[in-house]
């Protein structure tokens, strides 16, 4: 399809407005909302993470790339929450301390609510307490934590021996995402599970609250 690769040059070019319009074109054109998520924006920002880790983009433009891409997603979340899903059960999520990251925290956050789940999001940089406090308040039934960087997933351990000191780890489904993590750092950190991507989140939260 030449809109998507279209598209793909406008998120490479952080061309907010011809991505809300692309995005647009293609829901018209009767794409799924999911598809439009993941064959053009997923898609272009996985571009844009190649040459930014080659040194061809640097920390400004990525920030345009980012911008656009939230500008598509703006106009698929209602498309993606309006499923009139049953309750599903509540979580929090934020992106742990030291990571600003949150594109991939709130494709799952919004994933989520339209599978049915309530989702309290906490935004980025969340120290320890932010996540405890707030599940403890929420009555969450899951806490989602993201990294994105090799750097700051060690701090998800950090959250988890909290609460595993403080006696409370197992008031709460822990799952963790973000690139840089896998299924063998999940286990280790004592996580409940990993979660690919949010398609994954939703399945294995789905799984844990049945
Ligand atoms: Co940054 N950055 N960045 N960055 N950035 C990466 C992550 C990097 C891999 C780029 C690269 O070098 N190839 C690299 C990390 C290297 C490493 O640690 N191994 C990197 C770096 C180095 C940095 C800085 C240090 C750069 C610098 O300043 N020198 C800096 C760090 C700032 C900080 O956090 N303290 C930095 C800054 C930035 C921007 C601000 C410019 C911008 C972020 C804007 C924003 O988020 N609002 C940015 C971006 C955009 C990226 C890339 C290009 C794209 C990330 C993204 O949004 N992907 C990224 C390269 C890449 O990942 N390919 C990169 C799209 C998103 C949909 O995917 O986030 O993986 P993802 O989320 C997926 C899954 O991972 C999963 O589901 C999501 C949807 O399917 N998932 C979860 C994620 N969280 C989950 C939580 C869950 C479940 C699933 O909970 C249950």
């Amino acid at each position: 399809e030449e809109l998507v690769q279209q598209m793909m040059d406008d998120l490479y070019d952080g061309l907010r407005e011809e991505i809300e319009e692309a995005v647009q074109i293609l829901l018209d054109r009767g794409w799924a909302p999911y598809d439009v998520l993941t064959k053009s924006l997923v898609a272009g920002m996985t571009i844009v993470g190649h040459d930014f880790r080659d040194g061809i983009l640097f920390v400004p433009e990525v920030l345009l790339a980012a911008n656009a891409m939230k500008g598509g997603m703006a106009i698929l979340k209602p498309l993606l929450a309006e499923t009139g899903a049953p309750r599903m059960g509540k979580m929090v999520i934020g992106t742990v301390k030291g990571d600003i990251h949150d594109i991939g925290k709130n494709l799952v956050s919004m994933m989520m609510e339209g599978a049915g789940f309530e989702v309290v999001d906490l935004g980025i940089n969340n120290p320890v307490e932010n996540y405890i406090e707030a599940a403890q308040r929420e009555e969450a039934d899951i806490i989602g934590m993201s990294a994105l960087l090799t750097t700051t997933m060690p701090y998800m351990k950090i959250v988890i021996d909290t609460m595993k000191e403080q006696g409370i780890r197992e008031d709460f489904i822990i799952l963790v995402g973000g690139a840089p993590l896998n299924e063998e750092f999940g286990r280790a950190i004592g996580a409940d599970a990993y979660c690919r991507d949010a398609a994954v989140a939703v399945e294995t939260a789905k799984e844990f609250m049945t």
